[in-house]
């Protein structure tokens, strides 16, 4: 097992570098503003990568390394505002998932000057998986940009903007999972009289470990998805941010009693074979699966990848 999770984290590293992404323009009024004009230059801006370290204070708007300074965006509660990604490929490639936070500026402080520290974060707006033993889909996969609306219950004021995708496709060993961050600074106006909440701070949200961050997506394929983070408010149905996505059971039951069966199966039997599929004849992209365990599709890649094992069930293109 040790020597598996170091291949893990080999492999971890040798997927920098391609399909990552950033997310430099936020969204006001349906336009897209000029890149990291109200978005926080992040550390990533030239090389794309992703952090990985939810303990880091990275894990709050991945600016550590970047000292320029942003305009502060003004919006109105209630209107949609947005991020749009950047990268190569220009959306958000990877299988994952995605939050929104918001968290306001102290009375008497500049967002600006303000470094969105303490137990000060609520959710506003999300996109979970979709997982029932047979399949497990990503809505968030594939978008080029995201939009949401501001809670009409929000009070006026200075808030940063923390959107976040949570890329999976590697998160099946601690600190595998990949986080893209940006944050955003606006002043809302028009607000309401709510209070947000839960609140929670960055780093201390996540540890890691959550069923929804160290997880393997493909075997055996999970049969729910708990979304990370808080719950989105205000909640689903009192108006404001849009409805949540998350945990979406399918025949939980009897899918969870035939996973059982089915890893207690291959445990029994298990072997150091990694790719027992059989070639279709036609080839595998990039990050897609080429081996392992009861795979039986194609174990051919399309060029100039090859077949990397990740685990005794897994196999994949890289
Ligand atoms: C805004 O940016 C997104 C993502 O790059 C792009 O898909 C969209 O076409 C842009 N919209 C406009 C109006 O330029
Ligand atoms: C699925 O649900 C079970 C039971 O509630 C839980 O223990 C497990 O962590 C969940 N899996 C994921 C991936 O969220
Ligand atoms: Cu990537």
């Amino acid at each position: 097992m040790k020597s598996l999770s170091v291949l893990a984290a080999v492999l971890t590293l040798a997927a920098k570098g391609s399909a990552h992404y950033t997310w430099p323009q936020l969204i006001v009024g349906g336009s897209n503003t000029t890149a990291w004009q109200y978005v926080r230059e992040t550390n990533n801006w030239q090389d794309l990568n992703p952090m990985v370290d939810v303990t880091s204070t990275d894990v709050r708007c991945y600016t550590s390394l970047e000292s320029g300074t942003s305009s502060t965006a003004t919006v109105a509660a209630g209107s949609t505002v947005g991020f749009t990604v950047d990268g190569n490929p220009s959306n958000l490639y990877h299988p994952g998932v995605l939050n929104v936070y918001m968290a306001k500026a102290p009375s008497g402080t500049d967002v600006a000057s303000w470094d969105g520290s303490g137990s000060v974060w609520f959710k506003i707006y999300e996109i979970s998986a979709i997982a029932n033993g047979v399949t497990i889909t990503f809505p968030a996969t594939g978008l080029s940009e995201i939009q949401f609306t501001i809670p009409s219950a929000l009070p006026s004021g200075q808030y940063l903007i923390r959107t976040e995708h949570i890329a999976l496709h590697v998160a099946s060993s601690y600190g595998g999972a990949q986080f893209y961050i940006a944050c955003a600074q606006v002043q809302v106006t028009n607000g309401g009289t709510g209070t947000p909440g839960p609140l929670v701070a960055f780093p201390g949200a996540y540890t890691g470990y959550e069923p929804g961050i160290l997880i393997d997506i493909y075997y055996p394929i999970p049969t729910n998805y708990t979304q990370p983070g808080p719950p989105v408010w205000p909640a689903s149905g009192s108006g404001g941010a849009a409805p949540p996505t998350s945990t979406i059971t399918t025949s939980q039951v009897t899918s969870t009693t035939t996973s059982k069966v089915t890893s207690t199966t291959t445990k029994a039997t298990s072997t150091t074979s990694s790719s027992t599929g059989s070639s279709t004849g036609t080839t595998v992209p990039e990050y897609g699966q080429c081996g392992g365990q009861g795979y039986t599709g194609s174990t051919a890649c399309a060029s100039p990848f090859t077949c990397k094992l990740t685990n005794q069930y897994y196999s994949q293109c890289l």
